[in-house]
Formats: structure tokens, sequence, C-alpha cells
């Protein structure tokens, strides 16, 4: 095919001649047709991956590059004075996920259809997303997040399922997007919505009416549950999605020649976490209705059925009351009560049954005990999950868990993002390790090669330079880049411990504001989003931005030290700042984050890890060595042992450490309550000192101390890019078709 005839032929013009609009409209649909001309996967065992979120960004390159036309599409703009960067802006970013969770399945579609097995995604098309992240006076707002244009990457089907709800029958109408694999077949995402979503009921930010449930829908990917309308209408996306999505598979392996008795050889779902979970009761209710008995359809479908597990929180595992799902979907509750019923004849231990006595229906119990699989996402999470969180259940199931730890597609996560470096590696080590990720260790050969090395420097400057221009354009934010960037960018929650960062920001203010001077000047950025209902988390959010409005304003600082807090942080963001990162935050509470993706990515664009000893960091240290990360904080063994003996208490460290007083006073002095809210800065200075339920201050010194170490190796150039070599060189481990790999050999087997 002769991409500028095809495009101009699209266009009915000249591409000098045609807006970016014109140019993205006709790509997209270019592509589309490209990725429909494709030959699908196929066999006789599929994979349904059905997951609240499918975080995928935005696609056009991605969909180019795994097309193996990106760099000709490239080449024929810039002929007629087009730049791909310009156009790659007119794409809307679909807003379908939240975080590490949403964006890991995005990542996994691509591995999947990359290594050519038959697996499709199955989950809802949120016509207003999470939500957009406003700043206003220092605080968060929250907006809709539409994304949805006429032209999109959205194939509108005619397949059509009903869904019943208590005293409400709904359609529910499936859409797919293409998903190509990286010169291989290609799979589909499949999202489902109801045609009657009415965007215009949102009103004063995110605000909408709960109980119109025709209207919201899918309006917005977990709305407020701060009420009990709220979990209500979770409870509504969440059966809507996998009513719909078990209705699909029953169809498609029927159409194959599945006679249902042998369901497990035709599919194999993988939960992705809890939300789906109702899919299996609603497997059996299907299957019964179908003619079989109850018993069998439980043992079809726990033969069929794997979970992945993503957190260790106790509030994130989803518990509904009885009462909530007999409102919504009283025909699951005898099917979940014959399944509990089963638990309890067999197991006498309260704690492990699924309706407990408060009434309560713990879904990861239902997950457990009828599925054939249950993963943790990185080795310490899975060893964690084993030995406390989920012992009971490893103790009465061993063969059931195991570990696969996450990984990230290198599509978008290096050769996209990251042009410059992956041509570097094209010319040092060939393009094997676009297909075979270990082959990255090769870099090692030039680990002393100081041509090598300093080409290594001029990438992430050159990248960081970008990235001043972005900053600058869409926030104004002045920011050099001959300082070291240092980058958390995450979901904002107290266990990631965006405060400890900040606190640290503070501490550094102070002693810059009493003379001593830092041996490099740093740039702290920041980018997350805070639920809208959790309310410390804002207060951090707050107290961020009062740091970057009074430090970058400050002309006795900031030379030295700059806040910058990224709006509306994205994938599209991300992609931007991983490439232009020297030192990456990952200071979770040990034993807190599953594992972390972002991590992965940052390790595999040269940056180093500064991090605690938990989720995916443990791999990263064992993989790189002593020399390549800084290491700091209290081990996972000891913080469980401090929230056995409920031994921990933040005012002590507050009282005995006056670097530490003077930081926190610092929260709510004069000078920050010019720019802040006394409300906000009051109560997160209170939650720290009195709570701090995930040690912010037990790691306060150690942070502290990791952290100058690292700012001063950074000084000496040639040992750091060094670092930066191995972390690259060692990263191929996180790739997800790694990890798809082992998902298909010991769980999938496609
Ligand atoms: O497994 C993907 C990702 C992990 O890397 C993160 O460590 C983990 O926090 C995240 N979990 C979620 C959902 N739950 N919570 N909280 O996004 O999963």
């Amino acid at each position: 095919m002769n991409i500028q005839t095809t495009l101009q032929e699209k266009l009915g013009k000249k591409i000098a001649q045609a807006s970016n609009e014109e140019i993205y409209d006709a790509l997209l649909s270019m592509v589309q047709e490209m990725a429909g001309e494709k030959e699908r996967t196929d066999s006789k065992k599929k994979l349904y991956y059905i997951s609240a979120e499918f975080l995928i960004g935005k696609l056009l390159s991605n969909n180019m590059i795994n097309l193996g036309i990106f760099n000709e599409v490239k080449d024929v703009l810039a002929q007629n004075g087009k730049n791909i960067a310009e156009i790659e802006e007119v794409e809307p970013e679909p807003s379908l996920g939240n975080g590490g969770l949403g964006r890991l399945a995005a990542c996994f579609l691509d591995s999947i259809a990359t290594l050519g097995l038959a697996g499709d995604g199955v989950g809802l098309n949120y016509h207003l997303g999470l939500f957009k992240q406003e700043f206003k006076n220092n605080l968060q707002r929250e907006t809709p997040n539409p994304w949805i244009e006429s032209k999109s990457w959205l194939k509108k089907t005619d397949v059509i399922y009903p869904v019943s709800f208590k005293g409400l029958n709904v359609n529910a109408r499936m859409y797919d997007i293409e998903v190509t694999g990286y010169n291989n077949k290609t799979n589909k995402l499949h999202l489902f919505d109801i045609d009657s979503v009415d965007e215009t009921i949102v009103e004063d930010g995110i605000t909408f009416d709960k109980e119109d449930i025709e209207k919201n829908l899918t309006l917005f990917l977990y709305p407020d549950d701060s009420d009990e309308n709220g979990r209500l209408l979770r409870i509504y996306q969440q059966y809507f999605m996998v009513s719909a999505g078990a209705q699909l598979i029953l169809d498609e392996c029927i159409a194959k020649g599945c006679n249902l008795h042998d369901l497990a050889d035709y599919a194999v779902i993988q939960i992705n976490d809890t939300h789906p979970t109702m899919v299996i009761p609603e497997l059996i209710r299907l299957l019964v209705e179908k003619g079989l008995d109850m018993d069998e359809a439980i043992e079809v479908v726990s033969k069929t059925c794997a979970y992945t597990n993503h957190t260790i929180l106790a509030e994130a595992l989803e518990k509904w009351p009885v009462y909530y799902l007999k409102k919504v979907v009283p025909q699951l509750m005898p099917i979940i009560e014959v399944l509990d019923d089963k638990v309890r004849r067999k197991y006498d231990d309260e704690s492990v049954s699924i309706i407990d006595r408060n009434d309560t229906v713990h879904m990861a119990h239902i997950d457990i005990h009828y599925g054939f699989s249950v993963n943790g996402v990185a080795s310490l999470h899975t060893d964690i999950l084993k030995e406390t969180e989920l012992n009971t259940f490893y103790k009465i199931y061993p063969e059931k868990f195991n570990n696969k730890t996450n990984g990230i597609t290198f599509r978008r996560w290096l050769l996209h993002c990251n042009p410059a470096l992956t041509a570097l590696l094209d010319e040092l080590i060939g393009e094997g390790y676009k297909k075979d990720a270990a082959e990255l260790e090769k870099l090692l050969a030039f680990k002393d090669d100081e041509k090598v090395l300093n080409r290594l420097v001029a990438i992430k400057h050159a990248n960081k330079k970008a990235l001043c221009k972005y900053l600058e354009e869409t926030q104004g934010v002045k920011v050099s880049a001959d300082t070291i960037f240092d980058i958390q960018i995450k979901r904002l929650h107290e266990y990631k411990r965006q405060q400890l960062n900040a606190l640290y920001i503070i501490d550094k203010y102070l002693e810059i504001k009493a003379g001593k001077i830092p041996a490099a000047p740093v740039t702290a950025i920041f980018g997350a989003k805070a639920a809208p209902a959790y309310v410390i988390a804002k207060d951090i959010i707050h107290l961020i931005l009062c740091l970057q409005e009074i430090i970058n304003n400050d002309p006795e600082v900031s030379p030295y030290l700059k806040v910058v807090m990224v709006e509306n942080y994205n994938v599209t963001k991300a992609e931007k700042l991983i490439p232009a990162c020297d030192i990456s935050e990952q200071i979770s509470l040990a034993s807190k984050e599953a594992s972390g993706t972002g991590n992965m990515k940052f390790m595999l664009n040269g940056a180093i890890t500064l991090g605690t000893e938990d989720g995916a960091n443990v791999e990263i240290h064992e993989l790189v060595g002593n020399d390549n990360i800084f290491v700091f904080g209290a081990s996972s063994d000891d913080v469980i042992e401090h929230y056995v003996k409920a031994d921990y208490v933040a005012k002590d460290f507050y009282e005995k450490n006056p670097s530490i007083k003077a930081a926190i006073d610092f929260i709510t002095s004069d000078e920050i309550l010019k720019v802040g809210q006394k409300e906000n800065l009051e109560r997160l200075q209170h939650e720290i000192i009195s709570k701090d339920w995930f040690m912010t201050l037990l790691d306060f010194d150690s942070y502290k101390e990791k952290k100058e170490e690292a700012l001063k190796a950074y000084t000496d150039q040639k040992t750091w890019a060094k670092k930066a070599l191995v972390n690259i060189a060692r990263a191929g481990y996180f790739s997800s078709d790694r990890t798809i790999e082992e998902y298909n050999n010991d769980i999938w087997h496609l």
C-alpha cells in the first residue's frame, strides 16, 4: 500500500494543504481499515480478560508501530511539512482507567495480540471517563472527561444483550476497539454501553442523579461511592459488564461447538481484581438456565475462571451488603447463597465464608473458592498474600496460588515514547530486543564505553528539554533541563506517600532558606489524581500545589529547587515525563504497593529508582544490584510487625525529631496559609501527627539520607550514565510479553 496515495485519497486534497485534524481523521480511518484487514487470532480456546478499567492511552501511533507503518507515515508527513507529534496531539485520550490495574490491562492486550494468542478484553464504555483534573486555588477540581468523538476507534456493533436488574430491563450494546499485535494478528477490546446514556444530566463538576440508571450507567468510571446510591450504581455497572460479557462468552463458545459442559475447553476468564467477580454467579445462573444442574454449573465455572489480586489494602477488597445485591441483582442472591453454603459445609472457619455474619458478601472470597487460580502481581506481593493477607485460603488451596510479576509493553513505553533511545539501542544491539526483550542485556557490553554513556546522557537531556517546553506550553511552568528531574507520578494515595516527598521538599526549602545550598539543583515533579471523595489525598495535592507556588516564586530558593504538579496526569503525559526522568520515586510503605508498573517504565527509560523494598522494586533491586538503585526505609516484615504490635506512634517522631517537627509545622505556617486553605492544611497536619497510618515519619530520615546520596551521585555524570545503562539493560524481564507468556503457560493454556 502506498501511504501517500491512500492518505491523499482519504483527504481529497494534498497532505500539505490539509489541517492536522483532517490528517488525524484520515490516518484513523486508514489504520482502522488496515487493522480490520489483519488476520484475527483463532483457536479453540480463548481468553476473556474482564476488567472495569482499560487505560489504553492514545491509539494512533501505537497502532501504526504495531502495524509496521509508523516510520513511513512519519516520513511522508514530514515530506509534506507536517509533524507527526502535532497530529498525535489531536487525538483525545480515552479515559477508561484510573491507575496501575487499568494500564496493566492495556499492556496485556497489546502483548496477548503480539504473542498471537486469542484473547479479548471485556469492559465498559465510560463516556466521561474517570474525571478530568483541574487545579483552581491550589485545589483539585473534577470535571467530566469526554473522549468519544464522531470519528473514533470505537466501532458500534449490532451485538446487543438484555441485562435485567430488579424492576429494570436494559440492553447492553457492544462497541469494539481493534487491538493490533506488534507484527502479528489482532484481537478486540469489547466495551459494553447503554444506548440511553445521557451526558447532559451531569452538572456542577461531576454531579448527577445517581438513581437514574438508564441515563447514568456508563457515564463515569468509579462514580463517587461515598453514599449508598453511589455504591448501588457501582453494582449496576459491574453486573451490566459481567452479564453482557458472560452472554458474549457463551455465544462465542457455542458457535465454536461447545456443549457448555466443556466450557473450560473453550474459554478462560481472567477476573481483573474484584470488580468483575459477579461473572461467576452470573455464568452459573446462565448455565442453569440453559439446562445444567447447579452442581455441574458451579464446577464448570470454577474450571473457567481465574482471579488476579492487585492490592492488599483491605478497603480495596470489595464487600457488598446482601441488601444491596438484593436491591439491584436479586437473581444472583440464591446462587451466592448456594456458593456460601457449600463453603460453610466444607470449612469450619467463618473467616473464609462468602456471606459473613453481618450479611456482607466478600467478593474476593467468591473468586478464590470458585476460581481455579489466584495470582499476585509481584513476588513480594504474592508472598504477602500467601503468608498474611490470604493465608487461611492459601492453606486450603495452596495449588491455586501463583505469582505473575507485572510487565509493561515496550512498544508504548520505549519504542513510542523514547524514539531516540530506541534508535540508539537499534544501532548498538540490533532490533531483536523488540521481539525478545531479554536481548536488552546485550547493552551491558557497552557499560564502560564512554561514547555510548555520553550519548545516553545527551538523549536524556534532549528528553528533559522537550518536557520543559511541554510544561511551559501547557501549564506555563518554567523549569530547567539542567536540574535533576525527580519524578513521582501515580494515583494519589497515602500508602504511596506523596506526603513523604512533600515533607522532604519542605525540609529542603527550609535548609536553603537557612543558607545550606544543595550540591545540584532539583526539580520535583508530581502527577496524580485523587479520588473525588478521598479527602486527605486531596489535601496532599493542595499541599503540593501550595509548595509549588511558594517555592517557585521565591528567588532565594527557586534556583536550587522547583516543584511542578502536572495537571490531569494521564497516559499521554506519562509518555512525556518518563523518558525525561532522572530519579524515579517509588516510595510506598513496604508491603503496601502490590507491584507498581511505573517503576518498570522509568527503569526501561534509564531513570534510577529511589525506593523502598516494596512491590516490584524488590525485583528491580535484584536485577540491577546495589550500585544501581537507591533503597531506603523499613522492610515489609518490620512494617507488618508494627501493624501487628500496633506500636507505631507518629507523634513520637514529631516530638523527637526536629527536622520532622519543622517540616510538619510548616504545613500550617503563615507563609503557606497565604496561598493555602487553613481547613485543608490543618486537617492534613493533624492526620500526619496523630495517625500517619502509612508510617511516613518512620521512614523520613532514611528517605532523606538516601535522596541526598542519589542527588550527590548524579553530579558524577559518567557513573550516573552507567547506572542508567544497567537499568535499561536489565529491564527486559519487565516486558509484558514475558508476563503474558507466564499467564498462558501456567493459567490459560491457550
Ligand atoms: O497490578 C497492577 C497495579 C499494581 O502495579 C499496583 O501496585 C496496584 O496498586 C494496582 N491496584 C489497583 C487497584 N487497587 N487498589 N488499590 O489499581 O494494580
